[in-house]
């Protein structure tokens, strides 16, 4: 007669191999966004081992998910990615009964365009994306994109590696609308950012603060949970939304269709919508927390930081998904950036 022991090895072999295996998560996020802590406190409560791997962009995470072979569980498009991958039928409903901690999620953050009737989706974090000034070294005024890209600030910007944000900092200073872009509006926008990225010194999405804060750079356009730590750091660091118009983006936590661990993905995302966990969240990376009992929860300091959760009027706008138009802001930027 085999042993307990065997027979149980050989249940392991076989649910695991069949994809059952419930005691672990594929977790494909934003690099610099997700707390070690969180992921460690997750494990220690469940026993679910997550595995986790980054990207510093939607269109990484999209061409890794359409290449296949990922086999991810939880993924964290922004906005206008989550809205294609609904569009191409690409993500599984959510079970919201799996999910009760869904009722802290403030009710401005629900119903939004990529997702109405809150199917597919649920808010991690929110922001905008604006410039940071390093003011001991530069005393003009910035208030927006055009500002920014002036000849005297040569190899002094750091700004986003990310295609679609230049493109729509671009839009916005000729005029244009942000999210109906065709042939027609790119090349009107293309000899304006082939000025600008002669002037930068730095393209990074995964930490821009950092050419910052080695002073490498006096300049960013950057997310502003980059911009909250910066002025954590050091007040010298100013955060301004472009007067032009700005991104406000939506982070959102959604689940592949062909996820092999859904119900690991609905604990996860139930665990990050607890207040005291989402809270640690906002301490590693301020930005805009849509959880309004974790918001609670933070300090007077962390509420008044200008980055986080910006004052004032400004013109911001979440983006759509612009089908093709997107490969076709791809190619201008590849284009532009081969011809430097
Ligand atoms: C985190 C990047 C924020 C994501 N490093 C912007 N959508």
């Amino acid at each position: 007669m085999k042993s307990l022991k065997q027979l149980l090895l050989a249940l392991a072999v076989l649910t695991g191999s069949l994809g059952l295996n419930a005691a672990e998560l594929n977790l494909f996020g934003w690099s610099e966004y997700v707390p070690q802590d969180v992921l460690d406190g997750f494990t220690k409560e469940t026993g679910i081992k997550v595995n986790f791997e980054t990207y510093a962009s939607n269109e990484e995470l999209l061409s890794k998910l359409v290449a296949g072979g990922g086999n991810y569980d939880l993924i964290q498009p922004s906005e206008y990615a989550a809205e294609l991958m609904i569009r191409r039928k690409m993500l599984a409903p959510l079970n919201k009964a799996k999910i009760p901690n869904l009722k802290n999620v403030a009710p401005e953050f629900k119903g939004l365009a990529h997702d109405p009737k809150d199917e597919f989706t649920v808010p991690y974090m929110s922001g905008t994306v604006g410039i940071v000034v390093n003011t001991e070294k530069v005393k003009d005024p910035i208030r927006g994109y055009k500002d920014v890209f002036q000849p005297k600030f040569k190899d002094r910007l750091v700004v986003l590696d990310d295609n679609r944000e230049i493109v729509t900092w671009a839009l916005y200073t000729a005029g244009l609308p942000a999210n109906e872009i065709n042939s027609a509006s790119l090349a009107k926008v293309r000899p304006i950012i082939a000025q600008w990225v002669k002037l930068v010194k730095v393209f990074d999405s995964g930490s821009p603060k950092t050419a910052l804060i080695n002073g490498d750079v006096d300049i960013g356009i950057v997310w502003s949970g980059e911009a909250a730590l910066l002025w954590n750091e050091d007040k010298k660091f100013k955060y301004v939304l472009p007067a032009e118009g700005a991104h406000r983006f939506i982070d959102i936590f959604c689940i592949p269709a062909d996820a092999p661990h859904k119900d690991a993905a609905h604990a996860f995302i139930n665990y990050i919508l607890r207040p005291e966990v989402s809270k640690i969240i906002s301490r590693d990376f301020p930005y805009t927390n849509p959880n309004i009992e974790a918001r609670k929860l933070l300090s007077p300091e962390e509420l008044a930081n200008p980055a986080s959760y910006p004052a004032g009027p400004a013109k911001l706008e979440t983006f759509r998904d612009i089908g093709k138009a997107a490969a076709e802001i791809d190619e201008l930027m590849t284009d532009i950036k081969s011809a430097q």
